[in-house]
Order: C-alpha cells, then structure tokens, then sequence
C-alpha cells in the first residue's frame, strides 16, 4: 500500500536540503555562490536528496519554472531574526494549496514550543492539517521548542516534548534538534511514535562532528537529515552530502 511518505522518502528513509536561511536569518548565511537559489537547486538535483525545503518565493521563481527532479517542500511560515521578541510567533505566508500549486510534494510549518504564541501556531497547523489530508501531502513540522519559558532550546526533555507535541497535532514528520547522545535522542524518538522524526543541521560544524552527528541520528532512530549550512556552506557541498547519504542509506 502506498504510504503518504513515499514521495519525499526512498526505502524509509529522508534526507532533505534547507534553503529557507535567506528569510529566516538573512544573506548573512550565504557567499557569492550559494546566495543563488539556482546554485543550491543544482546540489538539491545531484540525486540525493529526497526533497529541498524552500519558501514560496524561491518555489514560483526557481523550482516550479524549471521543473527539477527533486521533490519539492514548501515552508509555509517564517520570519526574520530581525524583530527582537523573546516569545517567537511565526506566522503562515503561504497556504497549502499555493504549495501544491508549486508542485510541492509536503509543506512544513515551525511551531515554537513553550512560546507565548504557542497556540496561534498549533491552530494554524490543524488548519493546515487538515488542507494537506485533504490534499494528499504530509505535513513536517519544525518543532522548536523556544520562548522565555525555555530556559534551554536543547534541554532533550524540552526537545522530546516537543517531538510528542508533533504526535499530538497529526504531523507526519517531526523536524527536531539532535539531543546530543543516543539514549535521550531514542527517548526523544519514542516520544514521537508513529510520526517520523528528522534531525535539524544547525550551523556549520567540523566534518567529521557532523557526520557523528548524523550517524548517531540514525542509530536512535530517526529516519533521516534535513540540513542546509552543513550542506551549501561546505567546500565541497557533493562529497559531504554522499557521506551523508552512505550513512542514511548504507
Ligand atoms: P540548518 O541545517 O542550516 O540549521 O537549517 C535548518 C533550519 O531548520 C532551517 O530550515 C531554518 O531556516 C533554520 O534552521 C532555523 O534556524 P534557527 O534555529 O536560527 O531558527
């Protein structure tokens, strides 16, 4: 039977390519190559990557124009670091049927946990729940916990209630944060259930702290990556991401 997964998933299992930085932390993330979209569009096609996370912006005036084989997540909500506000709210720019209109295979959406606005986010997300059901898509949510009632963002209580949160609501694949070692990421993965769980990047580490990174992701459970600095701000962004790809799928 087929498995609302199967498009941005290959044997199970995920690695996807972010590229919603430019909005939510500005060009400061980028140099001269990989501040084009169509530079990174070309790392997200080499054929590793079972989808590529952008904004609508980047879907309508890259991807949907010229067609690539790499499934396409549209994030439908996000902000910039610019306003300085210790409870975060992130709000919905872009609606499902906009995505599907893009030729999105998934939508994501960010829910900051423990913030103030938590449940403005958590009632935008049923929304777009229930739209992506009915549109046949999965829905991944980025979930963060985040706010002043978060002492710390790592904390692998804060980041399994998080990813049991992510149960809770419906979505289909959890984006959350590495805890740091196997045992409390495997209880993080428990706490989600039968919603799959990715692994966030981050800033960019040393090779090889990263590569541990992902590994240990693995063995606790989690179905894959969904990095972009790791990826595009490497000096060689297509032999680190074959690393990647040989520990995901072997
Ligand atoms: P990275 O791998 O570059 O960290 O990207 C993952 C991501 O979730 C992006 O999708 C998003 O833009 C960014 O991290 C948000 O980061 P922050 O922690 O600054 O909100």
């Amino acid at each position: 039977m087929p498995d609302i997964l199967d498009k941005i998933t290959r044997n199970g299992r995920a690695l996807f390519l972010a590229y919603d930085q430019g909005f939510e932390h500005g060009p400061t993330d980028f140099n001269e190559a990989n501040v084009d979209p169509e530079k990174v569009l070309e790392i997200a096609d080499s054929g590793y990557f079972t989808g590529v996370i952008l904004q609508k912006g980047p879907a309508e005036k890259y991807y949907w124009k010229k067609k690539y084989r790499v499934p396409l997540i549209v994030k439908l909500n996000g902000k910039t670091n610019l306003v300085k506000e210790v409870d975060p709210y992130s709000p919905q720019l872009c609606s499902v049927a906009e995505a599907v209109s893009y030729g999105a295979s998934a939508v994501g959406y960010t829910i900051y946990v423990g913030s103030e606005f938590e449940s403005l986010m958590t009632q935008e997300f049923g929304r777009i729940e229930q739209e992506a059901e009915e549109a046949g898509i999965p829905v991944i949510a980025w979930m963060y916990p985040r706010g002043k009632n978060i002492p710390d963002e790592s904390d692998p209580k804060m980041v399994a209630y998080a990813a049991r949160v992510g149960l809770e609501l419906g979505a289909d694949i959890v984006k959350i944060r590495y805890t740091g070692d196997i045992v409390s990421f495997k209880w993080a993965v428990a706490a989600a259930g039968k919603t799959k769980v990715v692994v966030m990047g981050g800033s960019k580490m040393a090779e090889e702290s990263f590569l541990k990174m992902v590994g240990d992701s693995l063995e606790a459970g989690a179905i894959g990556m969904a990095v972009g600095r790791n990826v595009w701000q490497s000096a060689d962004p297509l032999s680190i991401t074959a690393k990647m790809a040989k520990t995901i799928w072997g």
